[in-house]
């Protein structure tokens, strides 16, 4: 039986690593031989959650060998992919991002709106009824917890709540100190530069002809962040010109007030982000209430505004 290696999107987020090591324990309880592995380096709230519960960091994802299957978890776009995976080595997708993977012959997919890929790595746990071991309950409550901030992000469905009640009698965890702690984690700039405020959360998008980035900082603390603005915008400016993109957008979300600053580099930012979302325009900034899912209230806007 080939090997399948298991991994999520680069600038990998905390449901991106947490669902990868959670999928090794599902499919090899369901006997094959798998390995978790990550495309970027972790964040500071992955890191937490992972020391925290004595689990090791995956292996960096690199080049596969020809007995290597490959599991995609928590994205299906290549661009999203780490740099050396071969698409035809694909057998499987796990994810709750749009389809846009094209394949040459038929594989396994599970994609579901649904508010992490956490989620669906437990609920396969539970209709398959295959036993989870409790520190993978509690990390898979954690990637819940983070991807669909505590329960907050427009993202999050029944689902995403009955499951982490399941989760919870596994796990037996204080959900809302342990969320604290994490969101803690998550806003601490401890050992990040500028650069890694931008590149920790980012993901770029084809929207019609137009190549675009949309980076992501989630925090509970934002002023922090703020302090930095105009380093950071001048750092988009110089990422927007080294990857040739179209336009570049930065979010930097107020987890607890549940809103959105939207960084504006440039004029063209400036008149797309007025078009679609006509928010209160600031210094390069635009705030956006109640925004805070770059899935579901960014990327779907700005991608229809310009695919006319
Ligand atoms: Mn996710």
């Amino acid at each position: 039986m080939s090997k399948i290696i298991i991994v999520g999107h680069k600038n990998p987020d905390t449901d991106s690593i947490i669902s990868a090591i959670a999928a090794q324990e599902l499919f090899s309880k369901l006997g094959f031989e798998a390995q978790a592995r990550r495309a970027g380096e972790a964040n500071n709230e992955t890191k937490f959650i992972l020391e925290k519960l004595g689990v090791a960091m995956p292996e960096l994802a690199s080049s596969l060998n020809d007995d290597e299957a490959v599991v995609l978890v928590d994205h299906n776009e290549e661009s999203q992919s780490f740099d050396q995976i071969d698409y035809t080595k694909v057998r499987y997708v796990i994810d709750h991002h749009k389809m846009s993977i094209k394949t040459d012959g038929p594989i396994f997919c599970r994609i579901e709106p649904i508010g992490s890929t956490s989620s669906l790595i437990a609920k396969m746990f539970f209709e398959k009824k295959i036993e989870i071991s409790e520190i993978v309950a509690q990390m898979l409550m954690a990637g819940i917890l983070s991807d669909t901030l505590n329960l907050t992000s427009p993202t999050t469905t029944t689902d995403d709540k009955i499951l982490l009640e399941e989760l919870n009698a596994v796990a037996k965890i204080d959900a809302e100190n342990f969320v604290a702690e994490m969101f803690k984690a998550k806003s601490s700039l401890e050992g990040i530069s500028v650069e890694d405020i931008i590149r920790i959360d980012y993901k770029t998008f084809e929207m019609g002809s137009n190549n675009v980035g949309v980076g992501t900082w989630e925090t509970t603390m934002p002023e922090s962040v703020n302090e930095k603005k105009s380093e950071i915008i001048q750092a988009l400016i110089n990422e927007k010109i080294a990857a040739k993109l179209d336009y570049i957008f930065f979010m930097v979300v107020d987890i607890l007030k549940q809103n959105c600053q939207l960084y504006l580099v440039g004029e063209k930012e400036i008149e797309l982000a007025a078009r679609v979302f006509g928010g209160e325009l600031g210094e390069q900034e635009m705030l956006l209430p109640g925004v805070v899912s770059r899935k579901k209230q960014i990327v779907p806007q700005l991608t229809e505004a310009l695919s006319k």
